[in-house]
């Protein structure tokens, strides 16, 4: 796996394009930039494309920073852009993930980090759960073909294994940690220093009020309700944060949207694998969700709950849902 590999499989007289999950986190973004910038360097001339909004004050401010161009696919204008014969890359993501929109191109190559689903074959695929972070690849990729990184790309790259590594905080990110260090070393520390300073929406505010007014803890695990249309991004940090409460070790956290119930899950404890539980109550409801360890997500779709009159009545079905596929999960 290299990126000589990876660039024998794209043919030049097609299209290109850098596929992103939806919608794009640091790592994602981090990772596509830099394997744009690869493969322009190799003579190929790709663009990254997403859907979804990309809501979060601090990506959008890293996206300004840096100067990165971005297509975004779900726009009337967009919607027909990639043509079946074009070839698509996946980074961080595979396809048939809930959170990456099929296009009707051919995907030629994967690279990501999260465990592989085995849900599609690819002319070139590297997927490597061991790595905490796709960007710390994207370091590889560009360290085989003696590419210098620039302090504006190790910067990226940084803040990319931050996020996804909860600031190097577990043993199981070693590899990502020495690739820190190396990128450290070049990195423009000052991009680093201003990310995340205005990183909080003024709605985020009512939306974690609510939540708070909306918690029920019981047996260590923290449930709450954020309330109405909520975007994922704002329910993934809500959940971030309710995690640090002081006995709390796993938490569900959810929204009312057009279609169903959107959740974000985290768990601190191994004995919660908080993907596989994901997995387990939301398949029961004919839902959809999943993840890693530490942090899940999910769709629950409204027929669902059609029974349930009222908030209440939603959040009990909830703890018991959870209840139960932590008994038939935990541990196996
Ligand atoms: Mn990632």
């Amino acid at each position: 796996m290299s990126f000589n590999d990876l660039a024998s499989v794209i043919d030049r007289n097609r299209k290109l394009y850098v596929q992103m999950h939806r919608p794009p986190d640091p790592d994602c973004l981090a990772s596509a930039a830099v394997l744009s910038d690869l493969l322009r360097s190799a003579g190929f001339v790709p663009s990254i494309v997403y859907t979804g909004l990309i809501s979060k004050p601090e990506t959008n401010e890293l996206i300004d920073n840096i100067g990165i161009k971005l297509i975004r696919l779900d726009t009337e204008s967009n919607k027909v852009l990639i043509k079946e014969d074009d070839q698509i890359i996946v980074v961080d993501c595979q396809k048939g993930n809930s959170n990456v929109v099929r296009q009707p191109g051919e995907y030629i190559a994967c690279i990501d980090h999260h465990p592989d689903l085995a849900s599609a074959s690819y002319p070139y695929c590297d997927i490597r759960p061991e790595f905490g972070a796709c960007s710390s690849m994207m370091y590889q990729y560009a360290n085989d073909i003696g590419y210098e990184l620039s302090p504006v790309q190790a910067a990226l790259l940084i803040y990319g294994i931050r996020i996804d590594t909860d600031d190097l905080s577990r043993r199981k990110y070693l590899v990502d940690i020495d690739i820190f260090c190396s990128l450290y070393k070049v990195a423009n520390l000052e991009i680093l220093s201003n990310i995340g300073k205005n990183s909080i929406r003024p709605e985020d505010i009512s939306t974690t009020i609510m939540a708070y007014e909306n918690l029920t803890i019981k047996n260590n695990i923290a449930y709450s309700f954020a309330g109405d249309d909520k975007a994922k991004e704002s329910l993934a940090e809500l959940a971030d944060r309710l995690i640090s409460l002081a006995d709390v070790s796993f938490v569900v956290v959810y929204s009312k949207c057009f279609n169903g119930y959107n959740f974000s899950i985290r768990s601190q404890v191994d004995s919660l694998h908080a993907g596989k539980i994901a997995k387990y109550a939301f398949s029961k409801v004919n839902g959809d969700g999943g993840g890693h360890m530490f942090m899940a997500g999910g769709l629950i779709p409204k027929v669902a709950f059609m029974d349930l009159l009222g908030d209440k009545a939603v959040m009990e079905r909830v703890i018991d849902m959870t209840e139960d596929a932590i008994e038939n999960v935990a541990g196996h």
